[in-house]
């Protein structure tokens, strides 16, 4: 069944110009899997309000239209999905709040926007933890991280399922960064970054001798394109799918933190729900998350490319470049794995030592 929704991408997500170049909005995408089971028994109708923080060409929107498919064909459209993408109901941390209060059914927030619920999360932030996609995605499908999505109970979010934000990156506006001096600058001031308003994030770009900024993701291209930051940092194909490239001319694949989303159902919404309802939103939440990780892997790479088609300088780091940004970022893990848990952190490296077997 080919949605409306991906043909409107495909009207949408066709071409988009850049001085007279045509260049495609999206890379060839795999369709998601076919829906599966039997439509449910009538236990009352939901429509769910989804708020996002990206663009509808993302591959958080994509598959969240496939989350509300999968519920809309199980139920006979008893409950339905609405995203809203762009942050245009707020950015992750108001979105939050507005599922706490039951103002808003569902968001998508990386997972450093709920480390003040649920501490360990942080790991996720430490620098240079997770060497792959696979170690990545084996730490989020654990034990460990599923306990971390438990211990959501009781905030008033339902945490639903982990899915993939990506591999950051930085780019900025002042200059090409291929070394941490680059980002503090030797003889000018060092780079302004925005970060997430996450304490680890802001340690890393200290400790790189940037000036970190903490700023709402929905605020960023503005604050950018005002010069008010030099840059920020995040996956490729968020840059390229929130246009930053239009205010950034420089790029840097430093994949420093590989942040999870996680998909987040109001508490109100959920005991609302009938226990078939609950099992059947748990199962598609699981199931749009791993059709969004094959869609960010498909567009990783791909978005790298289209920037610097697109006219952004991409500096792509050797492993002796890469090592500098190691070693200066090497203090934030001395100051933040024993306040995270050093017992955690030994957990996770062993899933990502299993994952390269
Ligand atoms: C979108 C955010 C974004 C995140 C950030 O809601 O704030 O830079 O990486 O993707 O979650």
């Amino acid at each position: 069944m080919t949605a409306i929704w991906r043909n409107t991408l495909t009207l949408v997500g066709a071409t988009t110009l850049t001085f007279g170049m045509a260049h495609a909005q999206s890379p060839e995408l795999s369709d998601p899997p076919e829906i599966e089971g039997e439509v449910l028994g009538d236990h009352g109708s939901h429509t769910l309000r989804m708020g996002i923080g990206l663009a509808e060409s993302s591959p958080q929107y994509l598959s969240s239209q496939y989350f509300g498919e999968i519920l809309e064909q199980r139920t006979d459209g008893r409950i339905t999905v609405s995203v809203f993408p762009n942050s245009q109901l707020g950015d992750d941390v108001q979105m939050l709040e507005m599922l706490q209060t039951g103002t808003l059914d569902m968001t998508y927030p990386s997972s450093s926007a709920t480390t003040g619920y649920v501490e360990e999360l942080a790991a996720f932030d430490l620098p240079f933890l997770l060497p792959s996609r696979e170690a990545a995605v084996a730490v989020m499908e654990s034990d460990v991280a599923q306990g971390m999505l438990d211990a959501f109970e009781g905030t008033g979010l339902k945490a639903l399922a982990f899915s993939e934000n990506g591999y950051r990156q930085l780019s900025n506006s002042a200059r090409p960064v291929a070394s941490p001096d680059d980002v503090a600058g030797l003889d000018v001031r060092g780079l302004s970054v925005r970060t997430m308003e996450n304490p680890v994030h802001l340690a890393i770009w200290e400790a790189l001798g940037a000036n970190p900024t903490p700023m709402a993701f929905g605020e960023l291209f503005s604050a950018m394109e005002q010069g008010v930051v030099d840059g920020q940092e995040n996956p490729w194909s968020t840059i390229l799918t929130s246009n930053f490239n239009e205010v950034q001319d420089y790029g840097t694949e430093t994949r420093h933190v590989y942040t999870p989303f996680i998909m987040m159902l109001s508490e109100r919404t959920w005991d609302g729900m009938a226990p078939e309802y609950q099992e059947l939103v748990q199962e598609a939440a699981r199931q749009s998350a791993e059709y969004e990780i094959q869609l960010s892997a498909e567009y990783d790479d791909w978005s790298r490319d289209q920037l610097a088609e697109r006219g952004m300088e991409i500096t792509r780091l050797d492993d002796e470049q890469l090592g500098a940004f190691q070693d200066a970022v090497q203090p934030v893990y001395e100051e933040w794995a024993p306040r995270i848990g050093e017992d955690l952190i030994a957990d996770i490296q062993k899933i990502v030592e299993e994952s390269s077997n």
